[in-house]
């Protein structure tokens, strides 16, 4: 991280007006995680949740390079690729909350989520299960709109044995899939390094896939990853491979502290926050501050009346309140 230089420069941005609606995106992701969290510890929020903190860049910045045509396929850590296509917040707050206005009827919870209308056709709690969905979505695609298929998944889906089926048949057949690796230095309470040999990146060269690696907390450099990626395989050039170097700001899971962290690292990475970032340089290149301020109050209000909805919204009809609880 040290060799990184994240002092801003002037002249980064190339359109502020998308960077600005990229950072109102970022900050409703960020504020919706922390309302999940404090939902879930008050006992209203049923099953188990995976925040997205701290790896919005990554969602957003892919999310805004797609089209209407193309399809997702997100993992556990789903809510911010959700949101990052446009899926309502409230439906998908009240999904969380088990309830019937909930985006898949309140029956879906936080790691199953789908929506079909925003492009979105599953998270999946298997891990690395997003990628072979979205191969199935990128041979569909292929034959019919033209679309492109991305498939996100962690750093542990890396030494799953369909990881490697599916690159191969993704190159074989030329299908149009972006692999967006979110690597968060950790599969659950386990460093990557201790169980995963040689470069990550490595796997998808080998098989002749384009492949890079990034800086995930920097959306400004997420974005031009994507659009090489996207281009290539419209282009019916096939797959590509991007490794986004991310960091998770919080447990795992809903019962996780993070203790297996060595002292230091997250302070290190909160010095890297993606939000931080992007407030930063958006300011370096002349957004006025007090417009950033206003968009964070209104995002904030936004949020405190979603949670006002969401928690007075009825249950599904089948089902009495709580029934489900854990
Ligand atoms: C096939 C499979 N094996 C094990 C698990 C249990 N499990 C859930 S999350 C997880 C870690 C995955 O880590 P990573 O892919 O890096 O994603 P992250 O949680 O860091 O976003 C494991 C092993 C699972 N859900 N599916
Ligand atoms: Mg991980």
């Amino acid at each position: 991280m040290s060799q990184l230089s994240d002092k801003p420069t002037t002249g980064v941005l190339d359109d502020l007006e998308l960077y600005t609606r990229i950072y109102r995106q970022m900050l409703l992701i960020r504020g919706f995680e922390d309302l999940v969290q404090s939902l879930f510890l008050k006992g209203e929020v049923y099953g188990t949740t995976h925040l997205y903190s701290g790896q919005e860049a990554i969602a957003t910045g892919v999310a805004s390079l797609l089209e209407e045509r193309d399809r997702v396929a997100a993992t556990y850590r789903g809510h911010g690729h959700a949101l990052a296509l446009g899926v309502d917040p409230q439906k998908l707050l009240d999904e969380m909350l088990g309830r019937e206005t909930g985006i898949n009827g309140g029956r879906a919870g936080s790691m199953n989520v789908n929506s079909l209308d925003d492009r979105l056709i599953g998270s999946f709690g298997i891990v690395g299960g997003s990628i072979a969905a979205a191969t199935g979505a990128a041979l569909a695609l292929k034959r019919t709109t033209g679309g492109v298929a991305v498939a996100y998944f962690g750093d542990g889906a890396m030494n799953q044995g369909y990881v490697f089926e599916c690159l191969n048949f993704c190159q074989v057949l030329k299908l149009p899939l972006v692999f967006v690796c979110e690597n968060n230095g950790y599969g659950e309470y386990t460093p990557f390094e201790s169980v995963t040999a040689g470069e990550i990146r490595a796997r998808a060269e080998v098989m002749n896939v384009p492949a890079e690696t990034i800086d995930g907390m920097k959306v400004w450099t997420v974005r031009p990853a994507a659009a090489r990626a996207l281009a290539h395989a419209r282009e019916g050039n096939g797959p590509s491979f991007i490794e986004a170097l991310t960091y998770r700001f919080v447990g795992h899971s809903r019962s996780d502290p993070g203790a297996y962290r060595p002292e230091g690292e997250l302070d290190d990475w909160r010095m890297r926050d993606p939000i931080v970032l992007l407030r930063a340089q958006l300011e370096a290149d002349g957004v006025d501050a007090r417009r950033l301020e206003e968009i964070e109050r209104a995002m904030n209000e936004e949020l405190e009346r979603m949670r006002e909805r969401g928690v007075a919204a009825p249950f599904p009809s089948s089902l009495s309140s709580g029934e489900f609880k854990q």
